[in-house]
Parts: structure tokens; sequence; C-alpha cells
């Protein structure tokens, strides 16, 4: 069967078009900074919201429409479901996706089962990825939903949960090496604490970066090149997770000597939730050399839950896409929607309507990026700033000519420091306004 019988392949018509569903800035064809916008993207579906959200919560059950999915979660049914998912990514016009190996095939009765029903699913993933074009940006395993994972996977205080979860990744890998992932992303899911009473905190995340070096061992024993991405997220499930922020994931694959095979994943509303902004958590990925992926979404700040919805805020992806700028792009990584449509948004052709947006926002968010460093006021504005350490004082300290006695000298001789400048925020929200609209 087909799932979207009513959609046809989703257009671009430019800015002036009415159409609910066309883009009006997506045009994958479009080079921006010397790259189509189907390169500088790379636009990722997120199987397990799109193919298996079903709109529960806490205060109630499922709300999703999905007709085509069949009465029982067996292996015939995940494989119909996956060539329903390939026609979505085929109609939106998106060419990645990503999936935990637990959303797409049912666990069985034991591993061996489990690993049976996986390997029956990815055999129709592949099928489609070869049909399609359509191709894995990256793979990750579900290490959180099962209850042995209650105390955490690769932190548990109980090393069967480490075990089974090393299996279970060591599969993950080989299904990433088989249908060519481009990466593999560690997502903490329970690695955190609730109490200091129960936990021994330095021997946990002695255990995860155990996990992390067998994980990158293995992918180099059989082959696979992927990167491995690190997603960080300050809270939920548990209150203290130890992947909280970029600096403190960047600080733990220092500290364990995984700086070398691991990059991040940052995700807007993890940031959010850090209490940060996500360009700000792009940025510091980024002049540290860790910028990897991205998971894009939106929270709501009158909510400040893990809302993951979807991006439709021109301002904040015009400030991603001027990190991405800055950085050179993202390849191989890229831009998966790790969102989801709302409980009360049921029907399947809200699916389209919610990745459409999202592509547009961040289309026209990459436009006015361009637009800003094309002009080049901002970053003059931003050198005009730093002025000071160009040349003179500042650039002799900087090429490291002075320490504290000389700079008290320095200092002595001249008396008081020069008058400060403006910081100018205003006139520099203002300027950017002016390519916003
Ligand atoms: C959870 C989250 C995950 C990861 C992949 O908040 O973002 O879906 O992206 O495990
Ligand atoms: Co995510």
């Amino acid at each position: 069967m087909t799932g979207f019988p009513d959609v046809s392949k989703i257009k671009y018509e430019g800015p002036d078009s009415t159409h609910p569903l066309a883009f009006r800035h997506y045009d994958e064809n479009e080079v921006v900074e010397g790259k189509t916008m189907k390169e500088q993207f790379r636009f990722s579906v997120a199987y397990w919201h799109t193919m298996r959200g079903t709109g529960a919560d806490p205060f109630g059950p499922a709300t999703m429409l999905r007709p085509w999915e069949g009465p029982e979660d067996n292996v015939e049914n995940a494989c119909n479901r996956v060539r329903v998912f390939f026609e979505f990514c085929e109609k939106l016009g998106v060419y990645f996706f990503c999936f935990h190996d637990r959303d797409v095939a049912p666990e069985g009765d034991s591993l061996t089962q489990t690993n049976q029903n996986l390997d029956a699913v990815v055999k129709v993933i592949k099928e489609e990825q070869d049909r399609t074009g359509i191709k894995l940006l990256w793979g990750t395993a579900n290490l959180f939903s099962n209850p042995r994972y209650m105390h955490g996977a690769a932190t548990s205080c109980n090393a069967d949960a480490f075990a089974f979860a090393a299996a279970q990744v060591k599969k993950a890998l080989e299904v990433a090496l088989e249908l060519g992932g481009d990466g593999y992303t560690f997502w903490g899911g329970r690695e955190g604490y609730q109490t200091l009473w129960n936990t021994d905190m330095k021997r946990e995340l002695d255990h995860l970066a155990r996990f992390m070096h067998m994980a990158v061992d293995y992918a180099k024993q059989i082959g696979f090149t992927g990167q491995f991405y690190f997603e960080p997220k300050p809270k939920e499930p548990t209150k203290h997770q130890y992947d909280f922020d970029a600096a403190n994931c960047i600080n733990f694959l220092r500290a364990y000597g995984l700086e070398d095979h691991v990059k991040l994943n940052i995700e807007t509303n993890h940031a959010t939730l850090a209490g940060h902004s996500v360009e700000h958590e792009l940025e510091y990925a980024g002049m540290q050399g860790f910028l990897g992926s991205v998971d894009a979404n939106t929270g709501d700040l009158l909510l400040g839950w893990d809302t993951d919805q979807f991006p439709t805020d021109v301002y904040m992806t015009t400030k991603i896409m001027l990190a991405f700028l800055k950085y050179g792009g993202l390849a191989p990584g890229g831009v998966n929607f790790d969102a989801k449509v709302r409980r009360e948004s049921f029907e399947p052709i809200d699916l389209f309507h919610a990745h459409v947006g999202g592509m547009d926002t961040f289309a026209k968010g990459l436009k006015i990026a361009a637009a800003i460093r094309a002009d080049g006021q901002l970053q003059k504005a931003l050198d005009d700033r730093y002025c000071s350490w160009a040349t003179g004082i500042g650039a002799e300290i900087d090429t490291g000519q002075h320490d504290f006695a000389s700079l008290e000298q320095y200092m002595l001789e001249k008396g008081d420091a020069e008058p400060n400048q403006s910081g100018r925020q205003e006139a520099l929200e203002n300027l950017v306004n002016r390519y916003v609209f």
C-alpha cells in the first residue's frame, strides 16, 4: 500500500507561492556560497518521530492516524512501514534519514531473535535505499527504552546492562556499515543520575568512555568509517545527564582520549534546556573543532521540556546557518529533523506540512546568512570591536611578548586604559533585521 496517495512530489515554487505544500525558499539546486542547498543542508528525516511517534503523552494515549500500520507490531508490519517511510522521503525530496535500531524493528524474546528481526527489516531498508538513492545520515541504538536500562546502559551499575548495550551497539554498527551510513550517534538516553547517594560518578564516566572506545575499536575492526557523534542533552530523563552541553561533552571526550574519533551532534532544544542558545552551542563546538551534525527542532520556552517542535523561526535558522557557513558546512553531518508533529496534528499530511516548513525556514535562514556574510558589515563591526588586538599592545600580548610584569610597566607608564567603545548591540540587531525583512 502507499502511505500518502494524495500527495505528489513537493515542488519549489518560489517566494510568491501560496501553495501550502510547496517550497518557497528551498530549491535543492540553488547554489549558495558554492554549494547547492541540497549539499549545504543534507536534510534528514528522523524515523523515530515521523514513523514511530504516536502522540502519546503522560496524560493520554496515542492519537496519530497512520493507516499503513497493521494491527500487530511484527516484522511484516515493520517492513511495510519502511516502504511508506521511503515514499515519504522521496515525495518530500529529502535524501537522508536517521533511525534507532528499535524504531525500525520490534524486539524479540532474545537478543538472537531481536537481531534476526532487525536483519529482516534492514534488508528492506537496503532495497529501498537502492531504489531511491536515499542514504543513512547516522544510525544509533536505543539504549534507554527497555527496562534493563533503567539505571543507564554504558553507565549502569549492572555490568550485564553494559554488556547487553555493547552487543546492541556492535550490531547497530554492523547495520550502519551495511547501509553505507555516514555516521553513528551516541545520545545518552539514561546516561546520568538522580542522586549521589546511590551513584559512583567517576566509575560511571569511566565506563561510558570505555564503552565509546569499544565502539570506535569495533568500527575500525569492521571497516565502518562513518563519523561518530556525541549528542549533548542536559536533562530528561535523569536530573544530571553526563552529556550536559557542548563544553561538558568536549571535556569528556578530551579527558578520555576520544577527541580524534567523536564530534558533536548539536540539538536546538537541548541547547535551550541547558540554558544556552543553539548558536552558542554551535559556536562553541565549531571553535573547538567538534562541530559534527545538527538535530534540528525547537522547544517552547513556556513549556520548558523537550517538546521537539519543528523549527519555524527564521532568526534561529539564520543564526544556525551563520555558524554552518563560518565553519565550512557540516558534511558528513547534516540537518536531521529530530522533531515531531503535535499530538493534535494527527493526520499523515501534517508530517508533510511540518517538514516542508522546517526545510523552508532553514533555506530562508541560509539565504539571509549568506547575504549577511556577503555584505560584510557585521563582520566589520566585529573586527572593529577587537581592533585593540590587531596592532600595538594587543598584538604583542597575542604573540606572547608580554607577562604580568611587563604589562604592569606598560600601564604604569600609560596611566590608564583607553576608553571603551559602545557595544552597539541595538544597532547590530537593526542591521541584521535589514536582511530579514
Ligand atoms: C532525544 C534525542 C534522541 C537522539 C538520538 O532527546 O534527541 O532522539 O537524537 O538518540
Ligand atoms: Co536528537
